[in-house]
């Protein structure tokens, strides 16, 4: 495997590629253009002068998180066709500058959803949250709204001001749209982009849905294990294949993590890996990644990654803000780079561990 960081750019991160250099084992950056809208496409000389940034710190490009698909696709109306010919140019364009991984997600309207930024922890850290009561008393419309304030200034991903203000749209346009077709119109979609995946090895590494069950009533497929394979097997090619998000698969704790992972062997591209603690089923939190702190047995999280000989791109991911960092949620320098070190050093344990045997 190879730790990461991921980077959402200069002008948008608060986090820089000389701090991410300085974390002892960080090689890469998973990045993007983050000014892109969905459907819109990518140029060749865009991508190139991000990958200039990137190597100019010393370290370089592992993949891109996220190429974000147009709500036409996903709903497979209106102008589908033609936002997938810019996918397919935006991949080839990626192609051509040896970028090899790209992470995705297929969520209807709202990225991933927490009630809280910033709840305070017994230590004085804040962490995002999640209460399934809160969700349930709350005019999705004004889901938005809600968190808005706690958003430090940054754009969230996903959460762009631009498509919730369309929120009413949206929901509008899904509302035909079952589990059925959600699947129906994302195997469509992979089937049109393999040719150029194969063409320019792009390994496409879809991410869950988090929370891993339907919220406002919206379709979300990517959620358990069943789903996960069907989705693999519909279009049968190793370019189609998974982001493991143990933050995202472990919401619902019927997940089982480590046999995820091991049921992903050769079709997993990428790995988030971080915990959560639950307070109860309905109500979780992003604590930090060690084991003890939250609710996950990271060693055996790392374990299954190295069993099956997992060798892509793997993050620590949303973080606690700690030491009066002021960041985007989830996403400051302190708590994630604890969460690498972390995460590096449970791997050099298994693998010096295992090579003893
Ligand atoms: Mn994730």
């Amino acid at each position: 495997m190879e730790m990461t960081f991921r980077w959402f750019g200069s002008g948008y991160d608060t986090v820089t590629l000389k701090q991410i250099r300085q974390i002892p084992g960080v090689t890469g950056v998973i990045t993007t253009l983050y000014n892109k809208m969905p459907g819109e496409l990518w140029t060749q000389e865009e991508i190139r002068a991000l990958k200039e940034e990137v190597e100019a710190s010393g370290l370089h490009i592992s993949g891109i998180e996220s190429v974000n698909i147009h709500d036409d696709i996903k709903t497979g109306s209106g102008d589908r066709d033609l936002y997938i010919e810019n996918y397919i140019k935006t991949l080839e364009n990626l192609g051509k500058e040896d970028i090899h991984m790209v992470c995705y997600n297929f969520m209807p309207v709202f990225d991933w959803t927490r009630t809280e930024l910033a709840r305070v922890r017994k230590d004085g850290s804040t962490v995002m949250a999640y209460t399934q009561a809160k969700v349930d008393s709350i005019d999705p419309e004004k889901m938005f709204e809600s968190i808005k304030d706690s958003m430090n200034g940054t754009v969230m991903p996903g959460w762009e001001p631009e498509r919730m203000a369309k929120v009413k749209e949206l929901f509008e346009a899904y509302k035909d749209i079952d589990d059925e077709k959600l699947f129906d119109n994302l195997k469509y979609f992979l089937e049109k982009i393999m040719p150029v995946c194969n063409q320019y090895d792009i390994k496409m590494a879809i991410h869950p849905d988090d929370p891993a069950w339907s919220v406002f009533g919206l379709p979300r497929i990517i959620i358990n294990k069943e789903n996960i394979l069907r989705m693999m097997k519909m279009v049968d090619d190793p370019h189609n294949g998974v982001t493991f998000c143990a933050g995202s698969y472990g919401t619902n704790l019927a997940n089982d993590l480590p046999d995820i992972i091991r049921s992903l062997k050769g079709r997993l591209h990428f790995a988030h890996v971080r915990n959560l603690k639950f307070n109860s089923p309905d109500d979780f939190e992003e604590s930090a990644h060690l084991s003890s702190d939250g609710s996950f047995d990271m060693y055996e999280i790392m374990k299954a990654l190295y069993d099956i000989d997992f060798d892509g791109p793997i993050r620590p991911d949303h973080g606690r803000m700690i030491w009066d960092e002021v960041a985007m949620p989830g996403y400051g320098l302190y708590d994630r780079a604890l969460g690498a070190t972390y995460l590096n050093g449970l791997w050099e344990a298994i693998v010096k561990g295992e090579m003893k045997k």
